[in-house]
């Protein structure tokens, strides 16, 4: 079983913001969680929790993320970027990308899925949950973002989850081999703290733009089941806030702000 390196990573990291500190625990109720409170303690930009499981991982809208021990990485970074509350789903798609980029580089056959999530063959790889803390005049007070990201767990394993069973994947399952998470951790914060770099310097747009032309949905006619309905048209536009924009057959643009798209 590929054990975490802390050490390794605190050597190997050469990143401007992204691993200032690094925190570790076996066995936590949510990283998003225990850094929310971190956050509101004054930790720094960058700082890392990792958990080697969850009992109360979560996604989005009350939604669980199923976190069985020692095989997968669940991880949670902090930001104290100075952008307005709307602006902070460019997280999720700043994570995504470096996500996405380490995956490809040890040729996992993925894609990115509106609004936050990699799937591969159709079943789901890793999902990202940005949480924010308001702060004064519209804008943040700090950033939590949240990774989740299916490793070294075996299809036998996800097999045993009922909530996960039909709908997840892992590397291993993927690649046929097991695979280093230290490795994998290395280049997720080194090219999280490169797109975060490039968000510092070009903005929330350079970033929306990454991430679209990766994700390769424009003009491309989708299903979106919203949760109160479905709605079919063909994706036009991705706002800096993360919201999808559907033509519909009617030639009505319609903005969607959360669901589950199939083509
Ligand atoms: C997400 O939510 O995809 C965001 C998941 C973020 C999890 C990380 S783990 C570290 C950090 N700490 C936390 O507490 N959370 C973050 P959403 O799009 O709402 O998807 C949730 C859905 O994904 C569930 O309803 C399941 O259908 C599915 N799911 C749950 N666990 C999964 C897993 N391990 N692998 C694949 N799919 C899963």
């Amino acid at each position: 079983m590929s054990i975490l390196q802390l050490d390794e990573i605190r050597r190997y990291l050469n990143t401007v913001a992204i691993g200032a500190e690094i925190l570790y625990f076996q066995r936590i109720r949510s990283t998003n969680d225990m850094l929310f409170v971190l956050g509101e303690q004054g930790y720094v930009d960058g700082t890392v929790v990792f958990a080697e499981s969850q009992t109360q991982g979560r996604g989005r809208l009350g939604r669980k993320w199923c976190s069985p021990p020692g095989v997968n990485i669940y991880m949670s970074i902090l930001f104290r970027p100075k952008i307005e509350i709307s602006d902070s789903a460019v997280f999720t798609f700043l994570t995504s990308l470096a996500v996405k980029d380490v995956l490809s580089k040890i040729r996992v056959p993925c894609s990115i899925k509106w609004p936050n999530d990699i799937v591969c063959g159709g079943r789901k790889l890793a999902g990202v949950l940005t949480e924010m803390k308001p702060g004064r005049n519209g804008l943040v007070d700090f950033v939590v973002v949240g990774l989740g990201l299916n490793v070294n767990i075996t299809m036998e394993e996800i097999q045993r989850i009922p909530a996960i069973a039909n709908i997840a994947t892992s590397i291993r399952e993927v690649l046929s081999k097991e695979v280093d998470r230290t490795n994998l951790v290395k280049g997720i914060i080194q090219n999280m703290d490169r797109y975060y770099m490039i968000f510092l310097t070009q903005g929330v747009d350079s970033i929306v733009t990454k991430w679209v032309n990766r994700w390769g949905g424009i003009n491309r006619f989708m299903k979106i089941d919203t949760g109160s309905g479905v709605i079919e048209g063909v994706a036009r536009k991705v706002d800096r806030s993360g919201f999808l924009y559907l033509e519909t057959i009617s030639g009505e643009l319609k903005k969607i702000v959360a669901g589950d798209v199939s083509y």
